[in-house]
């Protein structure tokens, strides 16, 4: 059988420094450019398997990097099997701790794997999962960070005209007055049928977060307030979600699906949105899936649009898929969007392909 050869050969790593057509200025940090680590996972079989990760700055990409290519170390000669490569990494890093870069390290190879086990089957993940390439209903995050009212208009009405029906909005400046006007000036120019939802990244207090919660509620058609105070204070976010109407939101920093099950245990959130690579890649995603589901609550997916669409498409409760552009760059087949929804690859595996040009022009 083919798959009895699929065995981990080795792992190459590279790193790009991706230019963003729009800089994103959060309440606890801006982005200029997208720091992608890409992953390329060679089996013994002749496939490839391929996936990045987004280290969230170029200080962090060497020791992501580091860690992924000490895992494919002790990955060599083992079998293609993601739920057995995550046994065996969790259990070498456990006294380390499998909590952030170990976890996107993890992630970024469980990812690789599946998208080789999709090669080597010659179908994409989705199949994989049991389920059937199709839209996902996305919204534009390609922007609306904090930045002055005029360019902010102007940006919002720029990401409804890509074609999408639903946008988010930075908010956390150090005035409340000012975030407000920024959403009256947004919802304004985007109009009612446009779904808006607003993270503030973690950048208030409790005290504060209700009261800016409050006046969201107050001036209504929000979908979502996400990560209004600390991301892993889930009393602190139950507090506020218990004291605002408005549907609260968190995921994106949920270290696994064990943090997810803490989160939902403390009622933390209404919805959840985890990250591909802090959860735990497709692996993780599939256990945080039966978690929502068997809580009630809609899951949404945080970046990595690409391998968000594959599992969304299999996740009962799901939401809304993230899209950011700021792969592109290096991608020779973008992720496919239309009427507002991407739509899953087609192709083998996670469907990613490297533009050889743009990872060369972009190389770090
Ligand atoms: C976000 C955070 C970190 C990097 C990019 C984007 C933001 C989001 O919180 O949810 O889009
Ligand atoms: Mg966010």
């Amino acid at each position: 059988m083919k798959e009895a050869k699929l065995t981990v050969r080795d792992i190459r790593v590279r790193a790009v420094a991706a230019p963003m057509k729009r800089p994103l200025a959060t309440s606890t940090g801006a982005l200029t450019q997208a720091a992608l680590v890409l992953l390329d996972l060679h089996t013994d079989a002749g496939v490839t398997g391929r996936s990045y990760l987004f280290p969230i700055g170029r200080h962090n990409v060497a020791p992501i990097a580091n860690l992924v290519e000490a895992m494919a170390e002790a990955l060599r000669g083992d079998a293609l099997a993601p739920f057995e490569i995550e046994r065996k990494l969790r259990a070498r890093y456990t006294l380390l701790g499998v909590h952030n870069i170990v976890r996107f390290a993890m992630s970024g190879i469980d990812m690789a794997a599946w998208d080789a086990l999709g090669h080597a089957l010659g179908q994409p993940l989705v199949r994989l999962l049991g389920g059937l390439p199709g839209a996902v209903p996305a919204y534009n995050s390609n922007g609306l960070g904090i930045m002055p009212l005029r360019p902010l208009v102007r940006e919002a009405v720029e990401l409804v005209d890509e074609g999408f029906a639903a946008v988010k909005l930075r908010l956390g400046r150090p005035r409340a007055e000012d975030d407000l006007a920024a959403l009256r000036e947004v919802k304004k120019a985007i109009g009612a049928k446009v779904t808006l939802m607003v993270d503030f990244n973690q950048g208030l207090s409790i005290a504060e977060a209700i009261r800016r919660g409050r006046m969201i509620d107050d001036e209504g058609g929000v979908l979502w307030i996400e990560e209004p105070v600390r991301a892993d204070d889930f009393a602190g976010c139950a507090k506020v979600a218990r004291e605002v109407a408005t549907p609260i939101q968190i995921g994106e920093n949920f270290m696994g699906p064990e943090q997810m099950v803490q989160a939902l245990a403390a009622g933390a959130c209404d919805y959840v949105m985890p990250d591909a690579q802090r959860i735990g890649g497709v692996t993780g995603w599939l256990r945080a899936a039966a978690l929502a589901q068997g809580a009630g609550v809609e899951m949404s997916s945080h970046l990595f649009p690409e391998a968000s669409a594959h599992l969304l498409a299999v996740t009962p409760g799901r939401h809304y898929l993230e899209y950011v552009d700021w792969a592109n760059p290096i991608l020779a087949v973008p992720l496919e969007l239309r009427d507002g929804c991407a739509l899953v690859s087609g192709q083998a595996g996670l469907g990613l392909a490297w533009n050889e040009k743009g990872v060369k022009r972009y190389a770090i």
